[in-house]
Parts: C-alpha cells; structure tokens; sequence
C-alpha cells in the first residue's frame, strides 16, 4: 500500500498496524532470553513485560471493548495490565515463544474485527493503539540498552572527524515576540495535546541544535560535577544520592564530539544550562521554535512541514540504533532554523506536565492524567529510538526529573542576547 489522499481510513489504519508490528517482531528475532526477562532497573519492567502488555492492551480495548468478545488470555490480565502488579513482580514471565504467540493470536483476532468494524467513529482508539506499541517498543530499547551496557556489549561507530565547528554548535536564534499555536487536535493526538490554543511569548533565544558531547565535556572538565553552584537544591541532592560523574551514555572518545549529550537526568540538563548562563526552555518555547512558521502563521506538524517521518529528515525509529551529529540532518530544520528536534535524543524542558485547557483524559485516566502532579518534566522531540507514529512537536512525554535511562539530552534558552 502507498498512502496517498485516497487512501481509506481502513486502508491507514491496516498499514499502520501492519508496519508497527513489523518492527516489534524484528525486535523479538534478535532478543535472548536472559534480555527477555531481566529487571535491569527497578524503575523500568522486563522487556518481555512490555510485550505482553502491548498484545493485552490491543486486546482490551479491541476485542473486548469494541468487538464485545470475551478475554482470549484471561491467565495474563494481572500480570500485563497497567495497573496489575508493581514492576518488580513483572518478572515472573511466560516464555519468548508464549508471547509471540499472544501477540500473534490477539492480532488476527483484530485483523479481522478490523474488516468488520464501523471504522470512523474508532479511528482514535485505533491510532492509539499503534502509538502505545510504538511507545512500548521505544521503553523496551531502553532496557535492552542497560541490558548491553551490563554485558559491555557498546555501540560503536567508525571513527572520524567532527565537523561541526564549536562556533556553529553554540549558536542560538532569536524567536520573536508573539503568539503561537500549541497543541494538536487532531485524530492522532493523545490526550494531553489537546486543546489546542494560542500562546504569546515575549522574544527568546534557544540553542540552534541540542547540547553535544564536546560541549559537555567543558562542563565536566570544569568540574561541573563537583560544584555545587551549578545546581539546584533537589539537583545537588539528588547528585549526592546517585554519585554520577557523566552522562549514562557518555562517549569518551572524541569522535562522538558533534553527537548530542544522552542519557542526562533533568539535573544534569539545569546544571549545565547555568553553567553557560542560560536555561532550559519551556515546553512552548520549544515548541515554537520547532513548529511555528510565522510567515505564514501557521503550525507545522513536524519541523519541517507535513510530510511524514523519514531517513531523510530525522534520526528515528532505531534504523541506526544510536545519536547522530547533531547537523547531520539539514532538512530537519524548522521556520525558525532549529536542527534536529524531532529524533536523535528527547530534549528535557522547564516545564512541568500539566494539561492543556479544555483536557479530556483518553482513552483512560492512567493514560496522562495521573501523571499531573507535579512531579514529571515534559520532553520533546523523540529520539533515535521513536518509532515515526509519534513523532511531531506537540508530542508530550514525561518522566520525573531523576530518569536517565531514557535517551534525552536537551538545548538551552535564554531570555536575552
Ligand atoms: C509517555 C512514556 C511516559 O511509559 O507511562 C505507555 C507511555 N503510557 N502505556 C509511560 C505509556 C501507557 C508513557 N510515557
Ligand atoms: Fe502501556
């Protein structure tokens, strides 16, 4: 199938699903067992958990709550629900070849309701889906990388030269004053990104392309991780309890020099901002930066206008598995002339995760809302893991301020020149 305008909204929506699940089981043909069921950290669940909980979810909200069928795996509804176990009891997991299976049995189960269902007035849920297995699928990368990093097994690239000048990585451009549009309610949006509604924001200036290694560097060299001037109170409390001196995935090697900082928790991302004099943005000025084309005031979908995620546009989807040069993709650039918001690493924001006015929680309030409490920063942009399907610049993520095995990094802000 190609897309194009004609294509039924049933057409989409058996694209989608076929081309996640492609992926999924790509990621299963090269998982060992020991991967499979490890809790490598206490705050993410087994690999093998995130898989049955992705073939449970589609079969909850498929088949038994719009095709009315009975639940086919009544056996795995308190291991991989949501809200069935605490993760440290996720392990306790059928095995590699069981979850294929229910993964498999659940899909053609929904391939053919798919043929028989009133699609339109079901496309979000469908959308939904597709996203939460693709959000799933970026978490369980997560653990299998902290899976590697425990067997030494690191990512390696060739060696070669940094050619992104330090000159050019420190540049920032100026966003002028004025509103813009934030959010999306569109079919495809989650919960949390809707309303949709205008912002106005006084002048700013944001870093034109994430925080690299080299830079990074400097702070560590100055002995960033040493002085407490640097950091907020919660920051340097927070350094005292976890005792790192570098990013969790940090490159030694100079040739990674152009490549943007990953693996920083939220206080790593506000010490070095003041280290340099400048601040994280917040998520609207992040958001600006990256979608508002003010020429024609009008938001982008993604950064560069509406055409889908590609190779050609943006480092995702785990086609390369790890961070690229942070200007390795010059058609990634916004209206304003940011690199690389979208792919490559999540950039940490100043901002809290909040609903937007006019919030409805979808399709349930596990989903965002019991996540308002103050106590998550939002993170943009995706990485080099996301799948396409939640790609853009009104994509919310969160995580509390301490995570670092996510693959973050961020850009800075400041209020003036
Ligand atoms: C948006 C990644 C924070 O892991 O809780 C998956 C995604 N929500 N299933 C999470 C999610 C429900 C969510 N994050
Ligand atoms: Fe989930």
């Amino acid at each position: 199938l190609k897309l194009s305008k004609s294509t039924s909204t049933k057409e989409f929506i058996y694209y989608a699903l076929n081309d996640c699940r492609k992926k999924t089981l790509k990621l299963i043909d090269e998982l060992d067992d020991t991967t499979f069921r490890n809790q490598y950290h206490p705050d993410f669940s087994p690999v093998g958990w995130h898989l049955g909980h992705i073939a449970y979810t589609e079969s909850l909200w498929l088949l038994e709550h719009s095709a009315g069928l009975r639940c086919l795996f009544p056996q795995y509804r308190k291991l991989f629900a949501a809200d069935g176990l605490p993760k440290c009891e996720r392990v306790q997991l059928p095995n590699l070849e069981e979850i294929a299976d229910y993964l498999q049995t659940v899909r053609d189960k929904v391939l053919e309701y798919l043929e028989v269902a009133d699609i339109e007035p079901q496309e979000r849920l469908w959308r939904f889906l597709i996203q939460h297995e693709s959000q799933h699928c970026e978490i369980l990368t997560y653990v299998w990388e902290l899976a590697k990093s425990q067997q030494s097994i690191v990512n390696s690239q060739q060696s070669k030269f940094v050619t992104l000048d330090v000159a050019k990585q420190a540049e920032m451009v100026m966003i002028p004053a004025g509103e813009f549009e934030q959010g999306n309610n569109s079919l495809d949006a989650l919960d949390n990104e809707s309303l949709c509604h205008r912002v106005y924001l006084d002048t700013y200036w944001i870093d034109r392309y994430p925080v690299t290694c080299g830079q990074y560097r400097e702070f560590m060299r100055a002995g960033g991780y040493e002085n407490s001037q640097w950091w907020s109170k919660a920051g340097w409390q927070w350094l005292q309890t976890a005792q790192v001196t570098q990013p969790l995935y940090w490159h030694s090697d100079r040739s990674y020099d152009d490549h943007p900082v990953c693996g920083v928790s939220w206080y790593e991302a506000e010490a070095y901002s003041r280290f340099v004099g400048k601040r994280l943005p917040t998520e609207a000025e992040w958001e600006k930066a990256a979608s508002w084309d003010a020429q024609a005031n009008h938001r982008r979908t993604y950064p560069w206008g509406e055409e889908i995620p590609t190779p050609k546009y943006c480092n995702c989807d785990r086609l390369i598995s790890q961070t690229t040069p942070v200007d390795a993709y010059p058609e990634s650039k916004s209206a304003y002339g940011l690199f690389d918001t979208l792919g490559n690493v999540w950039e940490w924001t100043d901002s809290w995760f909040a609903p937007y006015q006019g919030f409805q929680s979808y399709p349930y309030v596990g989903y965002s809302q019991v996540y308002f409490d103050n106590q998550h920063r939002v993170l943009k942009g995706g990485s080099w893991a996301t799948r396409p399907w939640v790609l853009r610049a009104s994509f919310r993520n969160w995580y509390h301020p301490n995570v670092r095995q996510i693959f973050a990094g961020f850009r800075c802000a400041t209020s003036f020149n």
